[in-house]
């Protein structure tokens, strides 16, 4: 059954981000980030993988851009690499790295793609790092700093800018259990990091308006969160999980407030001035959505919570069972298109009307069928069903973007996971259009 028609003027895009696809890390003056030297110590990243190469995207941008012409999306979302703009991460720039993202916005543009760019997915200049990296104050002033340059450089021709993705994530994974760069383990010591970004985001939003740039938002990731029980023990602990990956990233931006006054005490200071700066209006929101999570209190016995298949450090006040009764991605991700509904009614019972047009910033999965993608073409029709539901019901969502439009590199799992609408072989860098390409471009030409 083809999918109901979506609103007039609603936008396809797929997305990507520079480490995960560019390569070249050291071409061009580029400085190193946290992910190159993260990446580089043994046992960090799946079978030693790096972001080195990549697809290879630096060179072959414009067989990229072909390939999404072809498919016909409105809007292709990339992220720039703070250190091929700032090596350092502040001072010189470097003309090279900025005229690659120039010449990639002039390529889409003459595809009639527009350009969406994220200033920050996560590839914190390694300079930065070592002057303490987000759990610095003054990361988020030299983040704004570098924000003005690429909305200078680029704010005429680019559509959407987003300063950050999934600020959760950096700070969760990169800050909190190590499992991804920085790789520092401080568990509850590192909500600074959220705080930090999220003054880094209020400030950019800033900058780039004074630069030129409009249409300003943020890709935050959101997690519909299932108690593994009806006990207190376990609703509790979802509660307070749901606070921290979801509300602790949308109500800062959305309601000038940190959502319990136990989050807002642990923030460097000073809070209360931040928070106007983090609560500067957005002309939209985007959502990234993947799968819901099921949360518990942590084993009795003191045995380590688990989370995709890997242990996580001692002393978390959360267990995470596996979802069963969905089927399940090569990724081991429940495929719950539902969630995505739910993930809308929540956005939407909590922020009510300060929660402007919504974006579904990514979707998308990861399966390691070469061509035959089926499950693929299964999984984006199933939520794009539940997010018609969602638009049917009054929610204003403008666009949704696919992750990704080619096979990349999936952080700490390397090349292992396979999120594309287009193979990549990663010896030769070939592409091949799989299946979920050509039912996404036949989608896109049906919608309109
Ligand atoms: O690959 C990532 C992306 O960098 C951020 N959002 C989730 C994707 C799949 O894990």
């Amino acid at each position: 059954m083809p999918l109901p028609k979506f609103p007039d003027g609603f936008l396809w895009g797929v997305s990507s981000s520079s480490y995960q696809v560019e390569g070249a890390v050291d071409e061009d003056g580029r400085g190193p980030s946290t992910w190159d030297t993260f990446s580089a110590l043994p046992g960090k990243v799946l079978g030693g993988d790096t972001g080195r190469t990549a697809t290879d995207h630096y060179h072959r941008y414009r067989e990229d851009v072909a390939l999404m012409r072809d498919l016909g999306v409105d809007v292709y979302r990339f992220s720039v690499a703070w250190p091929r703009v700032l090596p350092d991460g502040a001072g010189a720039v470097n003309k090279a790295g900025l005229d690659f993202y120039d010449r990639l916005v002039d390529e889409l543009c003459a595809a009639g793609i527009a350009p969406a760019v994220t200033l920050f997915h996560w590839d914190t200049p390694q300079k930065i790092e070592d002057d303490g990296g987000w759990l610095n104050r003054d990361t988020a002033h030299r983040f704004a700093d570098y924000a003005a340059i690429v909305g200078a450089k680029l704010h005429d021709r680019v559509r959407m800018w987003m300063p950050l993705n999934e600020p959760m994530v950096l700070t969760l994974f990169g800050y909190g259990i190590g499992a991804h760069a920085p790789g520092r383990e401080l568990l509850f010591e590192a909500l600074p990091v959220a705080h930090h970004q999220l003054l880094g985001h209020g400030l950019a939003v800033r900058a780039l308006r004074a630069a030129g740039a409009t249409n300003i938002g943020i890709a935050n990731n959101h997690v519909p969160v299932w108690p593994a029980s009806e006990s207190p023990a376990d609703r509790s602990a979802a509660t307070l999980y749901d606070r921290i990956v979801n509300d602790l990233f949308a109500a800062p931006i959305l309601t000038g407030r940190y959502p319990t006054e136990e989050l807002a005490f642990a923030m460097p200071g000073p809070v209360a001035e931040d928070l106007e700066t983090i609560s500067t209006p957005l002309d939209w929101y985007g959502v990234n959505y993947y799968a819901p999570s099921k949360v518990a209190a942590p084993d009795a016995n003191g045995t380590p919570a688990r989370i995709d298949g890997a242990s996580l450090p001692e002393g978390l006040p959360f267990d995470f069972p596996l979802i069963e009764g969905y089927p399940v991605t090569d990724y081991g991700w429940p495929v719950v298109p539902d969630g995505l509904y739910e993930t809308l009614t929540t956005l939407a019972e909590r922020y009510g009307d300060r929660l402007p047009p919504v974006y579904i910033t990514e979707g998308g999965c990861s399966y390691h069928d070469k061509e035959h993608d089926t499950r693929r073409v299964e999984f984006l029709d199933g939520h794009l069903r539940a997010l018609h539901r969602a638009v049917t019901d009054g929610i204003d969502v403008r666009g949704y973007f696919v992750w990704s439009i080619v096979d990349n590199f999936e952080w700490a799992v390397g090349y292992s996971q396979r999120f594309g609408l287009v193979h990549v072989d990663f010896d030769t860098l070939e592409r091949t259009p799989k299946d979920s390409y050509h039912w996404y471009r036949d989608m896109i030409r049906a919608q309109r």
